[in-house]
């Protein structure tokens, strides 16, 4: 029979249907509007994944990724959402599964600017034990016009494709046959988990309101301390380290 687990380990990805309840889902939109509407505060944690836009001046962010904002916002760290997703990190990949980094993407009303294809693992440095999962969490309904995930089925284990950054320190990215990808729609509460090997995108959002979503990287102690113990704290620049 097919599990979560099995599939996780097979895909490369699951769709957990509500990991957390509207009640809580509204408690972290408070956090996470505070956060967004906060520029001071978060200013060295903050950038838009679509790259600085030197052209126009403008301060339009495109995709807003705050990286580590529990850092900034203490109370998160001991939020059931966090808490919730850990438990299914421990049960997808072992006990060992700890919180790495968490980070806020946030796709304001009719910015129409996807997340290019990638591999997460592509951003981190090499580490001799490769599980990690990343959950991402829908602080509102999300679809494909307002830039839901999609995945593509793992086919080969543990390969990193050569990344690009997109200009101006944007995200990387690389190129790929994207007619497998699978999209995945959800209610708020609801999340993906994907693993650091797979193949992810999200379209831009074209729709009227924001599209949020909160994502908790969670992967083995003994990497995270291997981690920092290299200056690897998941809030540098965006470059290809693997
Ligand atoms: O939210 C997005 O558009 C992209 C998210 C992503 O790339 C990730 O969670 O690794």
């Amino acid at each position: 029979m097919e599990t979560k687990r099995s599939k996780f380990i097979k895909d490369g990805f699951i769709k957990i249907e509500h990991l957390i309840t509207q009640e809580e889902v509204d408690s972290l939109r408070t956090i996470y509007d505070g956060l967004l509407g906060d520029k001071v505060k978060t200013a060295h944690l903050r950038s838009d994944l679509a790259g600085a836009d030197n052209s126009t001046n403008s301060r339009v962010e495109r995709i807003t990724q705050i990286m580590r904002p529990s850092t900034i916002a203490h109370e998160l760290i001991n939020n059931s959402a966090y808490k919730k997703a850990e438990q299914w990190a421990k049960d997808l990949l072992g006990e060992d599964m700890e919180l790495d980094f968490d980070m806020m993407i946030n796709k304001a009303p009719y910015t129409n600017t996807p997340t290019p294809w990638h591999q997460d693992a592509a951003y981190w440095i090499a580490m001799p034990d490769k599980r990690s999962a990343s959950c991402w969490i829908a602080l509102d309904k999300v679809f494909v016009e307002n830039g839901c995930m999609w995945f593509i089925p793992k086919t080969e284990d543990n390969a990193i494709l050569p990344h690009k950054n997109l200009p101006n320190g944007g995200a990387l990215y690389c190129e790929i046959d994207s007619s497998k990808a699978l999209s995945m729609p959800l209610n708020p509460g609801g999340c993906t988990f994907h693993d650091g090997f797979t193949l992810h995108f999200s379209r831009g959002n074209t729709t009227e309101t924001h599209r949020r979503a909160l994502i908790l990287n969670f992967r083995p102690k003994k990497m995270i301390d291997y981690e920092r113990e290299q200056g690897v704290d998941h809030t540098g620049e965006r470059k290809q380290r693997n």
